[in-house]
């Protein structure tokens, strides 16, 4: 029991002991920034922003300096590792991701992202650019995407609502299926642990498509790959943090987190609670040793209504405040490029002087 406590410090769980509610959002450098917009409407290509460290440090740092967020996350995106293994990964302008579809999964090798010439390189180098401008009293976070979630990129080659096909597929070629979870399950390691070497102090696993599936494909596809890379992670670097994010997957918390809690007490740090789930029920269930980050609704950032504001964020801090120490103040998935910026500034003034009075 001691022993377990004692492989539960991290910087990472010390950093939020000193800040109670630290607040930071999904994708907080994007479309709803002027300062974003600004860089954005001279540069054609999304990805090559993600690529040019000097490019996407000064992103990552924006919100930053306008808001003071206690988190800086690299600004890059999930899709990098697809593309750095050979899919031509494209953005394009109000259609979104475009991956090159292929024939077969079967010739994918992780290897391919250790080479010198690995296009990733670039985020490594960003996130050492980033880390030595960022403030000694905030943290840089470093992410991935999940194997199940970048797999459904790999199969549609692009943004997806359902998921039959890709189900019917890997029912149907369960070996293929299953090399390509593998290599991308390899990808998400070598790629978080090079993050974490260039200096994150976090990594934040996105499965943004976890909802979709089954009880029995979640624990083959979802956490078994997870399970994997958050030992590796943990056992080299165990002063490092990790929060999973496993968008819409309400239904499945209850077995997940009877079925495996001393797996969540000791290799995660933090669970992100997307807004379709009550946070209340979510903060019953866990741990006291497990953060709880989340969870408010993104859409009520478009609105012109403060009091309905103050109250989705009243409620959230008030799950926190029973809680007390180690939960993180977030949206339950990324911010939208209409919200106003003034309801962001209101949001963290209302969480932190929720906590200054509190
Ligand atoms: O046009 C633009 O300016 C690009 C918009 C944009 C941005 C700013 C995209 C396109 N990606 C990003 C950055 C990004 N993506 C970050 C940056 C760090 C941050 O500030 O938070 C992160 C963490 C991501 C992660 C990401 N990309 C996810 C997982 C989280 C989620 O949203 O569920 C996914 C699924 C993607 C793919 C992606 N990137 C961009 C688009 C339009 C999409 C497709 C989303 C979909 O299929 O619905």
């Amino acid at each position: 029991m001691e022993n377990e406590k004692k492989q539960k410090k991290n910087d990472f769980l010390e950093f939020l002991e000193k800040k109670k509610i630290p607040i930071w959002f999904m994708r907080q450098a994007g479309r709803y920034l002027p300062e974003y917009m600004e860089i954005r409407k001279n540069q054609k290509d999304f990805l090559a922003m993600c690529y040019n460290p000097k490019i996407s440090s000064l992103l990552t740092l924006q919100p930053i300096q306008r808001f003071d967020f206690d988190f800086a996350i690299i600004f890059s995106d999930i899709l990098v590792v697809l593309d750095a293994l050979g899919y031509n990964v494209k953005f394009l302008d109000r259609v979104g991701p475009v991956v090159e579809k292929k024939n077969s999964f079967l010739d994918l090798d992780h290897n391919v992202l250790k080479m010198k010439n690995s296009k990733l390189q670039t985020v490594y180098e960003s996130i050492s650019i980033v880390k030595k401008m960022l403030q000694e009293n905030k943290q840089l976070i470093g992410f991935v995407g999940a194997p199940w979630t970048l797999a459904c990129y790999a199969y549609y080659g692009k943004s997806l609502r359902e998921f039959h096909e890709i189900k019917a597929f890997a029912y149907n070629n369960q070996q293929e299926f299953a090399h390509l979870i593998k290599v991308l399950t390899n990808s998400c390691l070598l790629h978080a642990s090079k993050q974490l070497e260039a200096g994150a102090d976090i990594i934040q696993i996105f499965d943004s498509w976890s909802g979709a599936l089954n009880e029995e494909d979640y624990k083959k596809w979802v956490l078994e790959p997870l399970r994997e890379v958050c030992i590796s992670l943990k056992a080299k670097y165990p002063s490092k943090g990790i929060i999973w994010f496993p968008r819409g997957s309400m239904a499945h918390y209850g077995y997940i987190l009877q079925e495996s809690k001393k797996f969540f007490s000791e290799f995660i740090d933090c669970i992100s609670i997307d807004h379709t789930t009550s946070i209340k029920w979510i903060s019953d269930l866990l741990d006291e040793d497990v953060c709880i980050q989340g969870n408010l609704d993104p859409a009520i950032l478009l609105s012109h209504n403060t009091v309905q504001i103050d109250k989705a964020v009243d409620s959230i801090l008030g799950v926190f405040a029973k809680k007390k120490s180690r939960c993180v103040f977030n949206l339950g998935h990324g911010i939208l490029p209409d919200t106003k910026i003034e309801n962001v500034s209101r949001v963290i003034r209302r969480v932190r002087n929720f906590w200054h009075n509190g």
